[in-house]
């Protein structure tokens, strides 16, 4: 049932709305209605609906603090929110309602959608997976709050040069006022960093000295659709302890005298651009800083909150579950310890309990190079306690409470000093590390993975000794979801009125059990509707098409087939395959005689998605993709057959414009690499086919949607590792492997896209090692996309596929998943607030 019930605490009729908005406009921003430009429409509609949310999100903490449920917090150090209003006007069920009152004060509600800008705080999947699940929870009613931080400064602002090359711009995101956001001065806390820990006779310990900053709270409020929970995600912001140092100013030291207070609010200033690559951060002291001060601040949040339930501490995991998203707040886990045997004086063994019974941990990579390590000597300087906590959690009690950690390794496999090295909190070395994955393991209840094959790695290759210790109960898999709110109903309105038009049920129903799609199977047999599902393909692709002219200045063949990949710039997401694919393409239609080419179905190519600023090859792929397609696009004999599109600055918008237009999406990682992606998911539940490998989610979507409708290509994950050791120590040529992939690097070698001399160090790591494993996928690929051709050619059964796709997709709303994590993990209850 719609939500209309009489808990709103403002009214929404279109009147009331329109006097809503114009009464923002006179006093929240003093401006005067006769001459106000969309932005500050935008704004003043913003903040009438802030109201409606402000009252939800009130009684909905209010009734948590009387109800006392138990509650999860999902700690993520990047929650890639995109942009609010539309969410918000959708999810409460008030978008018609606003677009007439925008209406009818002269504006257009699509002008104004556009000027809100991204809250880009994240860097791509794991970012977004967290803010799915915040909407899934709410909508779910489940009490769950998110914490991470407020980065003055989101994921960069990608630019493309005239050579190809990726220039970075920063993100001041917060410039214009963030109307989404509640400041909360009165809710702060102290962090120290650095100083003294001294150990005193009873276990416990003083810390104390070093610099101390201020953790101020920012509430974002999060509406459920359709229902009047609203949760909320705090973000910390770091500000001085104290204003700056007086002594200094005093003397004229002016410089000095600011210089703490602008180390302090350094620690929120910018989001990392992380790129599954912890050497990225080796060293990288304020990335450690970000990271404990977030978790300090959240677990302070976190026990205050439980303390005014007034029950023992002893209790805590009966009120209180804590997900750490990845291993980047693994410092809850010290931090957590530090509170009840230093401050709440609690024993050791007695603390420990608590934690490992209270904290959870998601992996979300099995790429070795991007398992966080910190090295001792930073941590020892930074969190001198914190370190000696490690020290105690890898030599004392572990599991049963009465063994050293290493202690009872060494008891189950006697003289395995291999083992014990190998599971050690501690790796060896110069300088030696602390392993974050690991401690997340042993201080977890449970940990689990994101897709199936990619748990079932987790289990046997990163995490294997500690399966075999501990047994494999407590490591199992959750796999990611999409919203289908954000993923179908506010990025492809049609589609989702279709929907409900045809299964004659409001879409506030369908949206929150989304296995309802599968009544969509019999329709694809139904010829009427077929018409109506190609017909707003096509629109969706106009739609993308506008979207490129007016920024780009661009004219897109809609005639043709939209082929897209946009994700992060990675080897093992192999743009590089893709890209070299289409000059595959090209090479073979200028061989083509001009009857040949008129069989030939036309493709058009989009890339879209940022490289790490440091990721010397990934820019290099963007600078090969640019420079083709330059060149791709300009002849006049292929043109019309072949077009290739890399959309600057990729972000939750753009993706939202992209996705509904897509036939096929490419999802084409070396198997075993891709820890799930979920880009797959929402392009799949918008009808568009996927190629891919049989690599992360991929797999459980083909078992979902039927294998006969997706493009499936590539070695398989039990093949790499043997097919690596033969590139490394019996290389083959690739003239000699794959002599259609040799064609191609020569031309580029060769200069058709500029001097080729500068694609050497990418075309290298293909010739020479091959770690991705390009060459040996390469005539698959080549296979697969000849398939997706034939496919394509035969309309009808194209839009069978799309539509049976979408009818299956049910499975993958984040609503499932973050039901699995409140049911088998953190053992929490749907709470609707009334
Ligand atoms: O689980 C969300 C997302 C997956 O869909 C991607 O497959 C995976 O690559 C990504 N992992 C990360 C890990 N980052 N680091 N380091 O972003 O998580």
């Amino acid at each position: 049932k719609v939500w209309k019930e009489g808990t709103r605490g403002v009214d929404t009729d279109v009147t009331s709305i329109t006097k809503s908005i114009v009464n923002h406009v006179q006093t929240s921003l003093a401006r005067q209605a006769y001459n106000l430009d969309d932005l500050g429409a935008y704004q003043a509609a913003a903040l009438s609906v802030r109201d409606d949310l402000i009252v939800n999100w009130n009684d909905t903490q209010l009734f948590y603090t009387k109800k006392a449920p138990k509650r999860a917090y999902y700690l993520s150090l990047e929650f890639l929110m995109g942009r609010t209003f539309d969410n918000a006007l959708l999810n409460l069920g008030l978008k018609d309602q606003y677009r007439e009152g925008i209406t009818k004060l002269g504006f257009n509600m699509e002008d104004l959608l556009e000027q809100e800008r991204d809250a880009g705080l994240g860097n791509g999947g794991l970012g977004r997976l967290a803010a799915c699940y915040l909407d899934s929870s709410a909508s779910q009613e489940l009490p769950v709050w998110g914490y991470g931080l407020r980065y003055k400064y989101g994921i960069f602002q990608q630019h493309i040069s005239p050579e190809g090359q990726q220039l970075e711009g920063p993100d001041p995101w917060l410039e214009s006022q963030n109307p989404w956001e509640l400041p909360r001065i009165d809710v702060n806390y102290e962090v120290r960093f650095y100083g003294t820990a001294e150990r005193l006779e009873d276990g416990r310990a003083i810390w104390h000295g070093g610099q101390e900053v201020l953790a101020v709270a920012y509430d974002v409020m999060v509406p459920g659709c359709y229902t009047k929970n609203t949760n909320n995600l705090r973000l910390w912001e770091s500000k001085p302890k104290r204003g700056f140092d007086l002594m200094s100013f005093n003397a004229g030291d002016y410089e000095h005298a600011v210089e703490s207070s602008n180390s302090a609010a350094a620690i929120t200033s910018v989001l990392y651009p992380n790129d599954h690559t912890t050497c990225m951060f080796l060293g990288k002291e304020l990335r450690l800083k970000q990271q404990y001060f977030w978790t300090a601040a959240s677990l302070a949040d976190i026990v205050r909150r439980f303390k005014n339930i007034g029950k023992p501490i002893t209790e805590f995991p009966d009120y209180v579950a804590i997900q750490l998203n990845d291993t980047h707040p693994t410092l809850a886990i010290p931090e957590l310890m530090r509170i009840l045997v230093d401050e709440e004086e609690l024993p050791w063994g007695q603390a420990w309990k608590i934690v490992t019974n209270t904290v959870f941990y998601t992996n979300h990579t099995v790429l070795p190079e991007a398992l966080e390590k910190w090295p001792v000597p930073l941590m020892e300087n930074l969190l001198p306690r914190h370190m000696q906590i490690i020290y105690d959690i890898n030599l004392y009690v572990f599991h049963c409470h009465t063994m050293f950690f290493l202690q009872a390794v060494e008891r189950k496999y006697p003289g395995d000093r291999e083992r014990l090295a190998r599971m050690s909190l501690i790796e060896e070395g110069y300088p030696k590390q602390v392993r974050m994955a690991h401690l997340a393991c042993i201080g977890y209840r449970k940990v689990n993975g994101v897709a199936e094959l990619h748990s079932e790695l987790v289990k046997t290759t990163i995490l294997k000794d500690f399966v075999e210790f501990e047994g494999p109960s407590k490591f199992s898999n959750v796999t990611n979801g999409i919203t289908p709110r954000r993923w179908l109903d506010q990025c492809n309105p049609e589609l989702s009125a279709l929907i409900s038009k045809t299964l004659k049920v409001d879409k506030s129903v369908w949206l929150k059990n989304l296995d309802m799609l599968k009544k969509l199977l019999p329709f694809a047999e139904d010829a009427a509707f077929r018409k109506e599902w190609a017909a707003i393909k096509q629109r969706n692709k106009e739609r993308l098409a506008h979207h490129v002219q007016t920024t780009l200045g661009l004219t897109v063949n809609t005639n043709a087939m939209f082929d897209v990949q946009i994700k992060r710039l990675h080897e093992y997401k192999r743009q590089t395959l893709n890209i070299l694919g289409v000059i595959h393409r090209y090479l073979a239609l200028k061989q083509m005689s001009a009857a040949e080419r008129k069989k030939v179905n036309p493709r058009v190519v989009f890339f879209a998605g940022k490289a790490a600023p440091g990721y010397y090859i990934a820019k290099l792929t963007i600078r090969l993709i640019v420079n083709a397609a330059r060149i791709i696009n300009a002849d006049p004999e292929t043109r019309d057959l072949l077009t290739v599109y890399f959309l600057p600055d990729y972000s939750v918008s753009l993706a939202e414009v992209l996705i509904p237009s897509s036939d096929i999406s490419q999802h084409i990682s070396t198997a075993g690499t891709e820890a799930s992606g979920t880009s797959n998911m929402k392009f799949c539940l918008n009808g568009g086919l996927l190629v891919g490998t049989v690599d992360g989610a991929n797999i459980e979507i083909a078992e979902a949607v039927g294998e006969n409708n997706v493009f499936f290509f590539g070695h398989l994950t039990p093949a790499v590792e043997d097919l690596r050791y033969q590139h490394t120590y019996h290389p083959v040529p690739v003239e000699e492997k794959c002599p259609a992939l040799a064609k191609v690097l020569d031309a580029v070698s060769g200069g058709i896209f500029g001097d080729g001399s500068v694609y050497d160090p990418l075309l290298n790591t293909i010739r020479q090692g091959d770690y991705y494993l390009i060459t040996e996928d390469f005539d698959s690929y080549i296979g697969a996309l000849a398939m997706v051709d034939e496919a394509y050619l035969n309309k009808d059964e194209w839009i069978k596929k799309s539509i049976r796709t979408t009818a299956n997709m049910g499975i993958f709303s984040s609503d499932r998943a973050i039901l699995e994590y409140a049911e088998s993990f953190w053992n929490i209850e749907p709470i609707k607030v009334t």
